[in-house]
């Protein structure tokens, strides 16, 4: 199994890596792209060093997986390169997300929905994924009617200049801004780029792609996206409203038994979930469970992820996993 990591050296590429050796993902041959200049510097994995090659030489070696993490233009552009290699690219931008002839995979919701021709694929946005890992399993039991969304959002979701913003703004220190605001002790309500709507692309993202994760046009989401001075995760506060009314012992243990979450909700003991602790972890992070009690069969709660591992790296190599499983590349 030859794994090509396009994007090598960035924040989620890095990311990638490490996930595919904890995850003891079984390739016999690593592939590091980056960009011209890390050409020829090595990379190391499980104790070997690999070098890093040029898009090109990546695809002349024809990876069975690639896994995308170098932005949409690089993604539009390079990804029917390696289909057309025989590769099956599995990529984080948001390129390919709402092409109707793309599956766009959380494995914990539609990993079923693949098959052998998807050659590309594609991962959902981070604040997407935490979500509807804990959406599924209720919908499947209450059928959600509405959901409401505020985040609060991590600076590795924007990447290394943002975390370099906020490290230099705490330091004292002059350097690149990667928001047009300060952020260390500040909120920006603006992620992305806003749209006609007066809504931003991130939140049209958190719309749009839940729709579609979740094979369910009738869900309607409203969501404010929130980028606040934290590393080590995003956090959400959710509000669902129900078709059907539930329990709410029956919600937890809905939540506690599904795959890929984990609850910590123990408000007697101040036990909730937080970035600091979803750090470097794989899963996603629900607590706060409680009824909305402003509205009938509404339920609020606050799920909290590492964006940059359920939310994007592992989450790809989680589709990676599953494709091998099923025989799917
Ligand atoms: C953020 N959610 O936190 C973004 C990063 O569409 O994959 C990921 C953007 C995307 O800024």
């Amino acid at each position: 199994m030859k794994v090509a990591v396009v994007g090598a050296t960035g924040l989620v590429g890095t990311v990638m890596l490490k996930v595919l050796e904890e995850r003891n993902f079984p390739l016999t041959e690593l592939i590091p792209v980056a960009s011209e200049k890390s050409v020829g510097k090595e990379i190391t994995f499980k104790g070997k060093k690999f070098p890093i090659v040029s898009m090109d030489t990546a695809i002349s070696m024809k990876p069975d997986i690639a896994l995308f993490s170098a932005g949409g233009n690089t993604s539009l552009e390079h990804a029917p390169r390696f289909k057309e290699a025989g590769t099956t690219v599995i990529d984080n931008s948001s390129a390919w997300r709402m092409d109707p002839a793309i599956k766009l995979i959380v494995p914990e919701v539609n990993a079923h929905e693949l098959s052998i021709d998807n050659k590309i694929i594609a991962n959902p946005n981070c604040s997407t994924i935490q979500m509807v890992v804990v959406l599924k399993p209720l919908h499947d039991k209450y059928k959600i009617k509405r959901v409401v969304v505020s985040t609060y959002q991590s600076v590795t979701g924007t990447g290394v200049k943002a975390v370099e913003q906020l490290m230099n703004e705490r330091k004292g220190v002059d350097g690149p801004k990667a928001y047009p605001y300060e952020i260390d002790l500040n909120v920006l309500p603006h992620i992305d780029v806003f749209t006609e709507n007066g809504y931003t692309k991130e939140e049209m993202k958190m719309v749009k792609e839940t729709n579609k994760i979740m094979s369910d046009e009738t869900i309607r989401v409203t969501a404010t996206t929130v980028r606040i001075p934290v590393m080590g995760g995003h956090s959400e506060s959710v509000n669902i409203e129900f078709e059907n009314d539930f329990d709410l012992a029956e919600v937890r243990s809905i939540l506690e038994k599904s795959p890929g979450i984990i609850v910590v909700d123990d408000v007697a003991n101040l036990k909730y979930p937080m970035p600091k602790d979803a750090h470097e972890k794989d899963e996603v992070f629900v607590g706060r469970i409680r009824r909305d009690e402003s509205a009938p069969k509404a339920l609020n709660l606050w799920i909290v992820a590492d964006n940059l591992r359920k939310g994007a790296a592992t989450n790809a190599v989680q589709i990676a996993e599953y494709l091998l499983e099923k025989e799917l590349v």
